[in-house]
């Protein structure tokens, strides 16, 4: 807390004074930006590589994520659970938890981790079985609110949203509005982080959690991102931070001694991203309205299995879900990938491509069937198996293969 407040507090300082000063300047370069540069797609295509986040483009980004969200949900609609430790999940011996309410939290009980652990950790946890369609109906609440302040809404799952608001004065004031628009219509708290770029605005959403909102101003951004551990950085995961804490690189100010050959070495192409990290950079835009690559459904197996007649029943089950799902969404695709997960918990993916789009249920199944026969278990069991449609005629132009990770089907 000390030393980040006392860098926050100091670059606030630092703000103010430089704002003024560079007023006019920053008129010139708007001008720029929208007049010249603009019309090029807002990139500055011929510009060196830029050393530090202010000698970006600036767009205003906002990161909306709601607090606890299933168990938030369970906790508004059931007065019994409020205030209390509760884990939605299913309670059974294989169930996981999908997340858990604040109050559950200081006992280690988070998303991911197996309810038997979970109880362990919490005696009183309640559990409480996921209403996934509850779920869905206030993802679009929440999209409808967002929308209503940019088109540029990029959603990154049911409970998270980029928006792009560059056009706005205050990115700060608008998610304020959107917060508290939130809380009117659903009753249920969300946390902003407002910033220049994906990156940081993610970073800030987390940083005041729950209800939070938290803005990394331009001038604050070095600041900041020097006292930050590597571990906050959106997209460092915990094997990445591990390897950077064993070359002594704790914080974005020990990631920034690293030139970019030296990230690159150590850790491919994502040291180039790295190497953005620790100067503030982060180009990407704000996506709106994904396309659909794919539709799947998977089931995970009360007991794992290698009886083939049962693997057949199930894949069946999983193929109907699919092809109801394809039809829903009005979503046709050449390709079938199969998913196995063994009982090692290794996993493989098989796939078939046809000349055309599948277009009927018996063939879908057909096809599936094919790959799970031609797969070697190699003495194992089954633990999870999956099916999913994707290469669409509509999104992949002709003869060229899409890439199909099936962590990507929806
Ligand atoms: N979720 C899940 N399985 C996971 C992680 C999340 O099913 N491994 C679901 C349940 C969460 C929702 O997605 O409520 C949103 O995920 P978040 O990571 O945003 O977590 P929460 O909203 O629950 O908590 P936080 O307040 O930390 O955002
Ligand atoms: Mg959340």
């Amino acid at each position: 807390m000390s030393l980040d407040k006392i860098r926050y507090d100091a670059a606030r300082h630092r703000t103010k004074r430089k704002l003024c000063s560079s007023f006019a300047f920053a008129l010139t370069f708007h001008y720029l930006c929208t007049e010249v540069i603009g019309k090029s797609g807002g990139r500055l295509l011929f510009a060196p590589w830029p050393r530090t986040a202010t000698d970006m483009p600036q767009r205003k980004i906002i990161h909306i994520d709601m607090d606890a969200f299933y168990a938030s949900v369970e906790q508004r609609d059931n007065p019994d659970y409020r205030g209390k430790p509760i884990a939605v999940g299913h309670s059974g011996p294989r169930g996981v938890v999908a997340t858990a309410s604040y109050e559950a939290r200081p006992y280690g009980v988070h998303s991911a981790i197996s309810s038997a652990q979970a109880r362990r950790l919490c005696p009183r946890l309640i559990f409480v079985a996921p209403r996934h369609e509850v779920y869905k109906a206030v993802s679009m609440q929440i999209r409808r609110i967002f929308l209503d302040y940019t088109d540029l809404v990029e959603p990154l799952s049911l409970d998270e949203a980029f928006l792009d608001v560059s056009h706005e004065r205050s990115a700060t004031l608008v998610a304020r509005e959107i917060k508290k628009r939130i809380w009117d219509e659903t009753r249920l708290t969300a946390s902003a982080g407002i910033s220049i770029n994906k990156m940081l605005a993610k970073i800030a959403s987390d940083y005041r959690k729950p209800n939070g909102l938290f803005t990394i101003a331009p001038a604050q951004v070095e600041a900041f991102v020097a006292a930050l551990p590597v571990e906050r950085f959106f997209g460092i995961g915990e094997v990445t931070a591990q390897k950077m804490h064993a070359l002594g690189i704790l914080t974005g100010a020990d990631l920034r001694q690293w030139d970019r050959a030296s990230l690159v070495r150590q850790f491919g192409k994502a040291g180039i991203l790295y190497y953005g990290y620790a100067r503030g950079i982060d180009d990407r835009e704000v996506i709106p309205n994904r396309i659909r690559k794919s539709i799947s459904a998977e089931t995970t197996f009360a007991e794992d299995t290698d009886d083939r007649s049962r693997l057949t029943n199930v894949l069946t089950e999983v193929c109907d879900e699919v092809w109801s799902r394809l039809q829903r969404h009005r979503f046709k695709g050449k390709t079938v990938v199969l998913k196995l997960k063994f009982d090692n918990f290794k996993q493989i993916t098989r796939s078939k491509t046809q000349p055309s789009p599948i277009d009927s249920m018996p063939l879908l199944l057909r096809l599936a069937q094919e790959l799970l026969a031609s797969c070697d278990f190699e003495g194992h069991k089954i633990r999870l198996i999956g099916v999913g449609v994707g290469n669409s005629p509509e999104i992949a132009p002709d003869g060229i293969q899409l890439r199909l990770p099936f962590d990507d089907l929806i």
